[in-house]
């Protein structure tokens, strides 16, 4: 990809003045750098496309800030979870040893994975904050596997443009392009602060990508799908938080 300078997007950004110029400039920027804007709709706005774009451009590879593990809050904040139903607590009471997650789409080798098989993969932690929407954050060590290798055993397919993530909680779902789905920080986790992942921070399993806000890190994960189309989940924003109206995209 060849780079476009901070210079020359603040340039393309103050050329776009009214909403039909800004929607051209938009789509042309993610076409011109092999950008993958969400695509309802063809694209969700100037704005968040925009946004999406200078993210993708400038930082492809940035990584989010990794604290010291004496700034580890103490205690974490958990979000209110609802009541996940007495399968879940089933599963519970069996240490979630029949969890499973199962990966299928554009993938050469569908397959399910327990929580040890995910455990199996080689392991990585990082401490970073998770920074909800309402203006709360903490910062907590998570050690999980990277999503880039359960796609590279699974063999996504090269075509495939997003990962779509659903939690065992109803209608709870969302999904991410290939370059957060394969950033080294984005994890499957199933421990947090050197513990099993608590229930009320989606333990057994979860998505955790610091480099997108907390409504993106979705709890209780029990199915990937890899699609080079988000038009067949839901209202085809890609996003459960989408269709009440958050941003598809939400890097920070
Ligand atoms: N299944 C599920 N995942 C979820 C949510 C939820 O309500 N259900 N809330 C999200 C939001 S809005 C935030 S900010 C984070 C909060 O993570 P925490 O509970 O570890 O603080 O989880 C995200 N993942
Ligand atoms: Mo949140």
């Amino acid at each position: 990809m060849s780079k476009l300078s901070r210079r020359q997007l603040f340039i393309t950004g103050l050329s776009v003045g009214g909403g039909a110029s800004a929607l051209a400039a938009a789509t042309a920027l993610a076409r011109r750098y092999g950008l993958v804007p969400p695509d309802c709709r063809g694209i969700y706005g100037p704005g968040e496309t925009l946004n999406y774009a200078a993210h993708r451009l400038l930082a492809r590879d940035a990584l989010a800030r990794e604290f010291p593990r004496s700034m580890i809050s103490n205690p974490p904040f958990p979000n209110q979870a609802d009541p996940l139903g007495k399968e879940f607590d089933r599963l519970k009471d069996g240490k979630f040893s029949e969890w499973r997650l199962a990966v299928d789409g554009m993938v050469a080798r569908p397959a399910s994975f327990s929580v040890a098989d995910v455990k199996c993969f080689p392991q990585h932690s990082q401490i970073t904050q998770l920074q909800c929407e309402e203006g709360w954050s903490y910062i907590a060590e998570w050690t999980g596997a990277r999503l880039s290798h359960l796609l590279d055993i699974v063999g996504a397919l090269p075509q495939a443009r997003y990962v779509f993530y659903s939690s065992f909680e109803r209608d709870t779902w969302d999904s991410i392009d290939m370059d957060d789905a394969r950033h080294p920080q984005t994890f499957i986790a199933y421990a947090m602060n050197g513990q099993e992942l608590p229930v009320k921070h989606g333990g057994p399993l979860r998505m955790r990508l610091p480099r997108q806000m907390g409504y993106k890190n979705i709890k209780y994960i029990n199915r990937l799908t890899v699609t080079d189309s988000l038009k067949g989940f839901g209202k085809g924003m890609g996003s459960i938080g989408a269709e009440y109206g958050y941003a598809w995209y939400a890097g920070i």
